[in-house]
């Protein structure tokens, strides 16, 4: 017996999931947008993107057999942040801003278990040979607009998913399967007129509505780039020293926004309002110790460390000179480029603060 996609539904949210929705396996209709991207260079370094191009528009190449996807919607959102004025960017000197999502611990490890859970208890309720594969962020699958083709939400012109009452702050997972399952309504973008997402963006990544140029991205900047960044980009970047929520932070949806149950659990709260000089010192253990667990590992400590000299370029003071001294002499060249720059950034601040 198939099981209905009622009673999907019911499991997948009464393990924790926010919405669930259902769609075929044809390939998505935004699948020429995702080439014409890739064609374009907009995704920087991140080459599994163009590896991963083919498999995104045939899903028969990932799973074969498949018919259906579960779109699954899984919240991070923190209500009320505890300190209202490091969400206000640059205001808080010396401290530094980690996205949302960051704020938590890795999600790849913390949803596996319900994300198992859910593909075990499909397996229970069919009783034919299907099949079930799930897939959180990281495999060749176009996540957002397959999750709006299965009405979990829409693609809004920041190009993330926003649901009507999760607002944009989640995360999105979903099963391959093989069992035909009745699909869902696809959801309409509700953007309408506004733009405020596109006026956000400091660093103008946004190139026009639902088009994003990776390469001028805070978070491609901060997380995925690996070298050095480019020089141009880095006063904009401001405090934020692990991705960016500008964008999503606007967004009028989020009025609606409600905290889910999932992720709640795995938050840390400690990760709210670090110190930039403080972080400055860390060496390979502390970085390792201080972030295990949470998705700032993946910057390492060399990618980690070059943020924070940015973060303090752009709003340290005096006090924050001598440990970028100090990790000009760090034998990792990127921390030590990214150090001087820094210095020099906060010397020509105060000379022109004396001078006027
Ligand atoms: C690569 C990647 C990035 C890159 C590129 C971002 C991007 N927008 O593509 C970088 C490193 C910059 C990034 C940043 C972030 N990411 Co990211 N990222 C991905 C990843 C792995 C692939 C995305 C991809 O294929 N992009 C390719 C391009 C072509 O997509 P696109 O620009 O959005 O264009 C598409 C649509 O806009 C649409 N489209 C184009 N034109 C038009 C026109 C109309 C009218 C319409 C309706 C649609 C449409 O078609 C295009 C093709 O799909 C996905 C996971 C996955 N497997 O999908 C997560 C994912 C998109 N990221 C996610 C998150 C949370 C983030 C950050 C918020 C993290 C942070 N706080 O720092 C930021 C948000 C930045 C932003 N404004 O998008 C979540 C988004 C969840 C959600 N609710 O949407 C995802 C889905 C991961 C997950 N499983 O939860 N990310
Ligand atoms: S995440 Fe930040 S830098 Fe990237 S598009 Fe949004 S506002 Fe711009
Ligand atoms: S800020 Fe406005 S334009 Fe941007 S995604 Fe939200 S509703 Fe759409």
């Amino acid at each position: 017996m198939i099981p209905s996609k009622e009673q999907i539904r019911k499991i997948a949210l009464k393990l924790g999931f926010d919405a669930c929705g259902f769609t075929g396996a044809e390939s998505p209709d935004t699948y020429p947008n995702y080439v014409d991207w890739i064609n374009n260079e907009k995704h920087g370094r991140m080459e599994y993107l163009r590896r991963h191009s083919e498999k995104k528009g045939d899903m028969d190449k990932v799973l074969p057999g498949i018919k259906s996807v579960i779109s699954l919607a899984i919240s991070y959102q923190i209500p009320k942040p505890s300190n209202q004025s490091l969400e206000n960017k640059e205001s808080s000197p010396s401290r530094g801003l980690i996205a949302r999502y960051a704020r938590h611990e890795d999600y790849h490890d913390a949803l596996k278990k319900p994300l198992e859970d859910l593909c075990n208890q499909l397996t229970r309720l069919n009783d034919k040979d299907h099949r079930h594969l799930a897939y959180l962020d990281t495999g060749p699958i176009m996540e957002r607009d397959l999750a709006q083709r299965a009405g979990l939400g829409f693609v809004g012109k920041h190009t993330n998913l926003i649901n009507r009452s999760l607002g944009n702050w989640f995360f999105i997972a979903e099963i391959l399967t093989t069992l035909s399952l009745e699909p869902d309504e696809p959801e309409r973008n509700r953007c309408g007129t506004c733009t405020r997402c596109l006026q956000a963006c400091p660093t103008d990544a946004i190139e026009a509505p639902f088009k994003l140029d990776a390469r001028k991205c805070i978070s491609y900047l901060t997380i995925e780039l690996k070298g050095s960044i480019p020089e141009a980009l880095r006063p904009a970047i401001g405090n934020r020293i692990f991705g960016c929520d500008d964008c999503l932070e606007v967004c009028p949806w989020n009025r609606f926004a409600k905290e889910g149950a999932l992720m709640k659990r795995f938050r840390k709260n400690d990760l709210e309002t670090p110190d930039l000089i403080h972080l400055l010192g860390m060496d390979h253990q502390t970085f390792k110790s201080t972030f295990a667990g949470t998705p700032i590992l993946r910057s390492k400590r060399k990618g980690f460390l070059r943020n924070v000299c940015v973060a303090l370029g752009n709003t340290g003071t005096r006090e924050a000179i001598p440990s970028l001294e100090q990790a000009c002499m760090d034998p990792e060249p990127l921390i030590a480029e990214h150090a001087e720059w820094a210095i020099e950034r906060i010397k020509s601040r105060i000379t022109k603060l004396t001078s006027e």
